[in-house]
């Protein structure tokens, strides 16, 4: 796991960027995309906001009322997922171009291992320049990017600078890029761990960092540890294409957002029914089988399980894509859309021979 050049690419303010982009006339107006404003009566939440009304103090997941006393004035609107998620299917082709492998993480983000295409960091820099011209050329939208040499610090380095920013954290800049961020920027620190790491006397990264291993083992078991090594900037996550090119599967949205047990994991089992046949006609065998999980907020999540030996039941399918499903049904947050998807595939015999003769 050495010398890796990993970039993290997020849009700025999506959703509203997107509304921006369709309606000229909300150029210059604080715009917010969430729930029915009602006229400061509205319930829910906001999903984002543009960067005029974040001056507003208007934030993502704010209660959409709270929003409307801080900026009456603002455009409100209700989300358009159909369209955001074309536009960013455009926006993900774009990028995949830059990188040696692909991972999209989110409906606005996505991971890029460049480590083949570039010899430093500051030829990513370039790269990585050239990316966001194309996307705003392009889609006429910004991205923010940031380049490290793992998944950990790219990420935090997107976020760094923001709208249209790029930061790039060379190796040797690290540890003084990660110090000073307080620790709630760090993947798994919520509220509830910031405020035990506060009474530790743990406020940024860097408190963390230094702080005793063995102490934070004791307090929060194996996140502890997992804490403290991020802490200090190790993660040797790889970058991984989210479905193999070779691959068989089918994926499904909701026509309505579901935590229902039930309903998902007969979703599953349809699904996998579905593309069974296509398996047995084809006489392919897999080794892996992996789950997708879009919940409500497009915050996406892939699990995969490797088998030992290639297989083509349709039971073990439904079987070790529900295990790998369960997991993410204990949290009661609404799905959006599920996929079941087979890799790592071979072919029968019979299919070799067929191969071979043509
Ligand atoms: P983010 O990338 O977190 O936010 P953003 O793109 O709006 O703004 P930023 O410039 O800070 O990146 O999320 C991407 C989209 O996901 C966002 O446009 C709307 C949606 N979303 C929600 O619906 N609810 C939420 O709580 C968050 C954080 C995002
Ligand atoms: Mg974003």
């Amino acid at each position: 796991m050495i010398n890796r050049i990993i970039m993290h690419v997020d849009l700025d303010a999506f959703f509203a960027a997107v509304e921006e982009k369709e309606s000229p006339e909300l150029k210059g107006k604080p715009v917010i995309v969430g729930a029915d404003s009602k006229g400061g009566a509205g319930r829910g939440v906001v999903s984002t906001a543009n960067y005029i009304a974040r001056e507003f103090g208007v934030r993502s997941a704010m209660p959409i009322s709270k929003a409307w006393r801080l900026c009456p004035e603002g455009v409100y609107l209700r989300p358009n997922f159909e369209l955001y998620e074309k536009v960013s299917a455009k926006i993900m082709e774009i990028l995949r171009k830059y990188a040696d492998k692909f991972e999209q993480v989110g409906i606005d983000e996505a991971f890029l291992d460049v480590g083949k295409r570039v010899k430093d960091f500051d030829e990513a820099a370039k790269l990585a320049d050239k990316m966001k011209k194309e996307v705003f050329n392009k889609e006429k939208l910004t991205c923010s990017v940031g380049v490290g040499s793992n998944k950990l610090i790219a990420k935090l380095a997107s976020d760094f600078r923001k709208p249209y920013g790029l930061t790039v954290v060379k190796s040797e800049d690290m540890r003084n890029f990660l110090n000073p961020l307080p620790v709630r920027k760090l993947l798994g620190v919520g509220p509830k761990t910031e405020i035990k790491l506060k009474k530790l006397g743990i406020k940024t990264i860097g408190d963390l960092a230094k702080f005793n291993k063995e102490t934070l083992i004791k307090m929060f078991g194996k996140w502890g540890a997992e804490m403290h090594e991020l802490a200090n900037g190790i993660d040797n996550d790889e970058v991984v294409e989210e479905y193999e090119a070779k691959s068989v599967g089918r994926e499904v949205t909701f026509e309505e957002d579901t935590d229902d047990s039930y309903i998902i994991l007969k979703t599953i089992d349809s699904l996998v029914d579905e593309f069974h046949q296509e398996i047995l006609s084809e006489g392919i065998f897999f080794k892996t089988i992996t789950v997708k999980i879009r919940y409500e907020n497009f915050e996406t999540h892939t699990h995969s399980k490797s088998l030992i030996n290639p297989t083509n039941k349709l039971d073990a399918i439904k079987k070790i894509a529900k295990e790998l499903t369960l997991p993410f049904l204990t949290q009661k947050r609404k799905i959006r859309l599920i996929g079941v998807r087979v890799s790592g595939l071979t072919f029968s015999d019979k299919q070799k021979t067929l191969k071979e003769k043509f």
